[in-house]
């Protein structure tokens, strides 16, 4: 298992459209468990695999509380086959936009469908924080980021910010 780098905005890899997955096999597991270790590290509560520059239609999540058991979840080539009417708002963070938290509005509860760890097919309703992250991370699959649910004004602000973090972070001590 390895950490792998954690790409961050702006940065085009990350507008990329993520392609379906032709089987679950080894190899697959195991960028799913260097995913997981890198999420952990971050450390995250989810992760797409565009984030660390793999454009397959894979996501990692772990939702336990601190001092509870680890849950970790698999998701391949996930499609979200129902969304609910009513929506929550949930402040939201991404790995790939450092330090910034905005509130986002998104469907309540959704209905998603996809292969495990192991390639079995699954089908799973998904309320509260699991359907907030499962859809963030679903964006990720179409290249979309949490800001670009923001206003313009939001948005060119945050892209500001984060451009001033790459730009401190190049600069010589
Ligand atoms: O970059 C990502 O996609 C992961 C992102 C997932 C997410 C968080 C909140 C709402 C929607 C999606 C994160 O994990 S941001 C970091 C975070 O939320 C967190 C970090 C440490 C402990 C608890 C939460
Ligand atoms: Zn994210």
């Amino acid at each position: 298992m390895a950490i792998r780098e954690i790409i961050t905005a702006p940065d085009p890899r990350l507008k990329e459209v993520s392609k379906p997955v032709s089987r679950v096999d080894d190899e697959l597991r195991a960028l799913m468990d260097d995913m997981l270790e890198t999420m952990y590290d971050a450390p995250g509560i989810g992760l797409a695999a565009i984030q660390i520059g793999v454009p397959k239609q894979v996501i990692v999540m772990d939702l336990a509380r601190e001092g509870e058991k680890p849950q970790p979840r698999y998701f391949v080539n996930p499609e979200i086959i129902w969304t609910s009417e009513d929506t929550a708002v949930y402040e939201e963070g991404c790995l790939s936009v450092p330090d910034l938290y905005e509130e986002v509005e998104r469907p309540a509860r959704c209905c998603v469908r996809y292969l495990d760890y192991q390639g079995e097919i699954r089908e799973e309703e998904c309320d509260e924080l699991l359907a907030t992250c499962l859809q963030h991370e679903m964006d990720h699959l179409k290249g979309v980021l949490f800001i670009d649910h923001l206003s313009r004004v939001k948005r060119s602000m945050m892209l500001k910010k984060l451009m001033k973090q790459k730009k401190l972070m190049k600069e010589p001590a």
